[in-house]
């Protein structure tokens, strides 16, 4: 038989992995996911075939595994929306645990697909094959070994298993699921036997809809336990609000509604999404700071507290409420975790934080009492600070940590969203952020506090806003992302990072006492400058002295097309000292 004429049969086994990957890529898109992060590797071919003629999915391809996976958690943080991250086996899984632990811990949604080996090479010494379905052990909220495909099997089942996996990443309690995809070889038939190639269910086919459609769910507090709680909270002269990390505007707007209701101060963390640019009679921007001044905090003990959203980050307001005993104490969020390290919370609610704050505002008849000399109180306190820090701040020339914090915050364009580093940049934002700017969207990687993955997470969340973005960074954590600037190319993010040449955040420790061996160990100063890294990367770069230049090119990088990094240098025995001078200037008061 001459095999130049005689066509030979695609093998099964690629026709399948081919329609395989075309069903879970296309299912993905239908189920609302619209972002594939994906970085190179051979095993996820038909995966990486599938996502490429797909004309809906959108793509950030990228090289490494770490920075893809928190390129799709800051893609989450903006939109809300799952996106899919895409690996090849091994290794590359491994490195996706970083952004996982994150998103489990903030409740981020997130699907990971992870092509595998066959059973038949699994433990075998086959070449990068690693023990992988479980890797991401309870980080996960659900996790599907997915068979190798398989001609013989309907292919309804991996439309049922995607649709699952994208339910289970979108219902409460919210994050990431783990798809373990295996492939055998050869991962695609030739291009031209693609005519051979089964396609998916008829009625699927033929519709844009999940081949499951999964009828949502928000759990909503029954109105008896609202009512339970307004008789709690009835008797309460003076109560607060916190709002913790909030996951929308929506969220925190809803918020400050339920505290103006209440007639009580609203706490809110530099993540609530109301914290900048705050605009209501109940915001107490500044209560950090408040915080730090012990005759302030003798005078101002809650009877209740409503804490809703994520963790706060603020110490002194743990603390705070840790030491006042307030009761009823409530938490409400999105999820069924614990959220009480001082073990004070004697209510938590699992509840839509937007439908439990419009249920509990809406006071039927029954007002709660509101008591405005309180709540004015903190409010007054809080534009004091404020203005105190203007004052304190105008002094020198030099940028400072906290300035440049107050700067950004002030000056930070409408359409920009802020992403801020862990370590001292959030903190810096949580104290010293003004309330006069514009009230842009935040996000921060808060649920586990690491300082690596920021500058992918940044990349990823003015993907998901289709605009610019600031990122607030300290020296380190861009040294531990520093690769992933290349994501930012194609992007207009204006990077500032703080360079106090170490991690400044130590030397606010007991530990830095211990000269012999802080320096080496904690402050691991790497004397570096970062204008040839943006070279590389093919970035803009300024570095300026003054406060002024730092304005000018604050400025200038906001206003010019692609991304820029501005470099900032600091003391950070300076800057100890400074923000130690500015709380007690601040409580001289
Ligand atoms: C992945 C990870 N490793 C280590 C830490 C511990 N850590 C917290 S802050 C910090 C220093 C960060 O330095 P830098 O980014 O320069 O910020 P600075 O403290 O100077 O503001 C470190 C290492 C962490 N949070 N995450
Ligand atoms: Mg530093």
């Amino acid at each position: 038989m001459n095999r130049d004429t005689q066509r030979v049969s695609a093998p099964a086994g690629a026709l399948a992995n081919r329609l395989w990957a075309r069903l879970i890529v296309e299912e993905l898109v239908r189920c609302g996911v619209d972002l594939f992060c994906v970085a190179p590797g051979s095993r996820s071919t038909p995966l990486v075939a599938a996502l490429a003629e797909n004309k809906e999915a959108r793509k950030l391809v990228h090289f490494d595994e770490r920075g893809t996976a928190f390129g799709a958690l800051g893609y989450t943080r903006a939109t809300g929306r799952p996106a899919a991250w895409l690996t090849t086996s091994g290794t590359a899984v491994a490195n996706g645990l970083p952004a996982v632990v994150e998103a489990a811990t903030d409740g981020v949604p997130m699907i990971l697909l992870t092509a595998d080996r066959p059973p038949e090479l699994r433990q075998t010494g086959a070449n990068q094959t690693i023990d992988q379905p479980d890797i991401f052990s309870d980080f996960v909220r659900w996790r599907f070994d997915l068979p190798a495909p398989d001609p013989g099997m309907d292919p309804a089942m991996v439309l049922t298993t995607v649709d699952q996996a994208a339910y289970r990443a979108g219902r409460a309690p919210q994050g990431p699921v783990h798809l373990n995809l295996m492939f055998r070889e050869p991962f695609l038939p030739d291009p031209q036997d693609e005519e051979e190639l089964p396609s998916g269910p008829g009625s699927w086919l033929e519709g844009g809809e999940p081949y499951t459609r999964y009828a949502a769910v928000k759990p909503a507090v029954d109105e008896a336990e609202i009512e339970n709680l307004r008789n709690a909270l009835r008797s309460t002269e003076y109560g607060l609000v916190v709002a913790g990390r909030l996951a929308s505007r929506q969220q925190g707007e809803a918020v400050v509604r339920l505290a103006e209701s209440l007639g009580w101060p609203l706490l809110p963390d530099v993540s609530s999404q109301v914290r900048l640019g705050a605009d209501s009679e109940s915001l107490v921007a500044h209560y950090d700071a408040l915080l730090a001044n012990e005759t302030f905090i003798g005078a101002h003990v809650p009877e209740a507290v409503l804490h809703v959203g994520g963790r706060s980050l603020s110490k002194r307001l743990e603390q705070f409420l840790s030491r006042s005993r307030p009761d009823p104490y409530v938490v409400v969020r999105e999820n069924p975790f614990r959220l009480d390290p001082h073990h004070r919370v004697t209510h938590s609610v699992e509840a839509d934080v937007v439908g439990f704050c419009v249920a509990l505002a809406r006071t039927s008849g029954h007002p709660l009492p509101k008591n405005n000399s309180w709540t004015a109180g903190w409010r007054e306190a809080s534009e004091e600070v404020g203005r105190r820090l203007d004052e304190l701040l105008s002094s020198g020339t030099e940028p400072s940590e906290p300035l440049v914090a107050r700067l950004i915050s002030r000056n930070i364009p409408a359409d920009h969203g802020l992403v801020v580093a862990s370590s001292m940049p959030i903190r810096d934002l949580d104290t010293y952020a003004a309330t006069d700017g514009a009230p842009v969207p935040v996000a921060a990687n808060r649920g586990a506090s690491g300082i690596d993955g920021t500058v992918a997470t940044a990349s990823g969340f003015a993907r998901g806003l289709g605009g610019p973005a600031t990122l607030l960074i300290g020296d380190l954590a861009l040294l531990h992302d520093l690769n992933s600037l290349v994501m930012l190319r194609d992007l207009r993010v204006v990077v500032v990072v703080v360079n106090n040449d170490g991690g400044g955040i130590f030397s606010f420790l007991p530990v830095s006492r211990y000269k012999e061996f802080f320096e080496p160990y904690f402050g691991t100063p790497q004397g570096v400058a970062f204008e040839p890294a943006a070279a590389m990367f093919g970035i803009g770069y300024e570095r300026p002295g003054t406060t002024n230049e730092f304005m000018e090119a604050y400025r200038a990088a906001c206003a010019r097309d692609g991304s820029t990094l501005i470099e900032v240098r600091t003391d950070r025995k300076e800057n100890v000292a400074l923000h130690r001078e500015l709380l007690a200037g601040i409580s001289d008061r």
